[in-house]
């Protein structure tokens, strides 16, 4: 039997910075031997439709799944079931199974192996569901599903699932609510080292959900010497012993979720947290004063944001020296508590706006109160392009304590601005799933085959 693992692309756009999905290591991890896998990821390289195989596994997130489900149907087409799992169909089962033979509601690693037999039998289920979440223990990830493919150099290692707090948009806190699930902490320093790369990236979405079990990992990498991004919580910055062992332990870049400067909308959003300990200025000083690069993330959109939001926002952003930044438009997504919120409140835009041909990349998908969509999409767009100006790149890279506090640091700043400012106007304004908007989900590949030569 042979198992074909796909990535949809997001966006007709072959990016520079594809990482290699974590989720299919695990997957492949958890397969059989005499089960041959293959994987084809649809932002490097063409998908070969016609390539024999026996099943295919589509892992499928909110901004892919108009993709997804254009691949899904040219393997059905083919006569070749598909299994999707993923955020999305966990969300939606009802609409993924429109488009595949079986969909994955949750975490894999407990269902994938009787996945696979029921499979082998030809006689996949149409719904698996883990009714609890596996623990675990026994992840062990085969990355040799990556060989010879051109992803970043970091290694995506995972330490642990869910996290401690609730905002209004996160789709982890709809996936995982209030579960929190970590790995032995040998477990992941073996699969670090495993990996023999230099830089991992800790893909947890709050790497500080326990104090206890984070300065056991923290302390535990300090031997392996190596350099590491994680995404992190503002409030790990009142914490000086665990600031201390981010720093020892190789800690590089963190992504922070400022979110806002506003105080009502932070509120609104369940994040007011953020300012419980330190204003932002003085929690962003603990962060360089330890070496640590910050990736600024933002949204715009709550009820208390106006025009005036971007600039203010821009101006903090700038001058507190982040080596990246994101400014999104606040994005509704399935499943959160956010889109239900909007739902009820009659303000969506679009009945499903993963789904909708005239939806473009960078769209306020909801009707804001303090401005139009119309400016809450420009103002985003607008900004996201002045932080990435020659000007401001080169402004931020002179942060003696972090963006150029060394070569390998400066050489990471510059990557990332450079690959970014790349990427804004080439994403913006973009159908998802296909170049071309088509009325028809489920034919018309054109655009996608046109990229793919
Ligand atoms: C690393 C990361 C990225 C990296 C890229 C990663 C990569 N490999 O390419 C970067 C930074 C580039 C990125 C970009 C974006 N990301 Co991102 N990203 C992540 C992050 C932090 C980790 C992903 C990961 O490796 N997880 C570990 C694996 C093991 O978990 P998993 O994928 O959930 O898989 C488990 C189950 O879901 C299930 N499963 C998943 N797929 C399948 C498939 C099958 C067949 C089966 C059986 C089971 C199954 O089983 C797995 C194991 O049990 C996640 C959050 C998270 N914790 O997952 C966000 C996340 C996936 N990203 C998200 C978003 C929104 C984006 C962006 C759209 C942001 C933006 N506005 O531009 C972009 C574009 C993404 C795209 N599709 O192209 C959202 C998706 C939400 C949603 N509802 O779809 C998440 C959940 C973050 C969040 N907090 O909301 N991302
Ligand atoms: S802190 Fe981050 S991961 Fe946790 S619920 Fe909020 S946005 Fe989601």
């Amino acid at each position: 039997m042979k198992i074909t693992f796909i990535r949809p692309n997001m966006l007709p756009v072959r990016g520079r910075d594809a990482m290699e999905p974590l989720v299919f290591a695990i997957l492949a991890g958890l397969t059989p031997r005499d089960v041959e896998t293959v994987l084809h990821d649809d932002r490097l390289e063409p998908i070969l439709f016609d390539e024999p195989t026996d099943l295919v596994a589509l892992t499928v997130e909110t901004y892919t799944a108009r993709r997804a489900y254009q691949i899904a149907t040219e393997y059905r087409k083919r006569g070749v079931p598909v299994v999707m799992g993923g955020y999305h169909p966990t969300f939606l089962p009802e609409e993924a199974r429109q488009f595949a033979d079986a969909v994955v509601v949750g975490d894999a690693d407990a269902l994938w192996p009787q996945v696979v037999r029921d499979a082998q039998r030809g006689q996949l289920q149409r719904l698996y569901r883990d009714a609890g979440f596996p623990p675990l223990d026994n992840l062990r990830p085969d990355r040799s599903i990556f060989r010879g493919k051109h992803y970043a150099p970091a290694a995506l290692v995972q330490y642990g699932r869910g996290c401690r707090f609730a905002c209004e948009f996160c789709s982890i806190h709809a996936f995982y609510g209030k579960d929190l699930r970590q790995r032995p902490v040998e477990n992941v320093v073996a699969e670090i080292e495993s990996t023999g790369k230099k830089h991992i990236f800790l893909v947890d979405d709050n790497i500080f959900v326990d104090v206890p079990r984070a300065k056991e990992l923290f302390t535990a990498l300090i031997p392996l010497k190596i350099r590491w991004s994680c995404q992190i919580s503002v409030d790990v910055a009142q914490d000086r012993e665990l600031m201390g062992l981010l720093e020892k332990s190789g800690c590089t870049t963190a992504v922070v979720g400022f979110e806002s400067l506003n105080e009502n909308s932070l509120r609104q959003m369940k994040k007011h947290w953020n300012l419980k300990h330190n204003d932002y200025a003085t929690s962003v000083q603990i962060f360089q004063d330890h070496g640590i690069m910050l990736y600024g993330s933002f949204v715009f959109g709550y009820d208390d944001d106006t025009p005036d939001s971007f600039d203010r926002t821009l101006e903090f952003a700038q001058a507190s020296k982040f080596y990246t930044a994101n400014f999104n438009p606040l994005t509704p997504m399935p499943g959160a508590a956010l889109y239900d919120r909007l739902a009820q409140e009659g303000r969506l835009l679009y009945d499903r706006w993963w789904l909708d041909p005239n939806f473009r990349y960078g769209d306020a998908v909801f009707r804001p109160k303090g401005m139009s969509a119309a400016e809450l999409t420009a103002g985003c767009y607008r900004i996201r392009k002045a932080f990435h100006s020659l000007r401001s790149i080169a402004s931020r890279g002179l942060e003696t304590r972090t963006n150029c506090r060394d070569p390998y640091r400066l050489g990471l700043h510059l990557a990332s601005n450079f690959v970014s400012r790349w990427m804004i106007d080439r994403k913006q304004g973009l159908a998802l799933g296909e170049s071309e908007s088509s009325e028809s989900i489920d034919t018309n590949l054109d655009g996608w085959e046109r990229f793919h030569r």
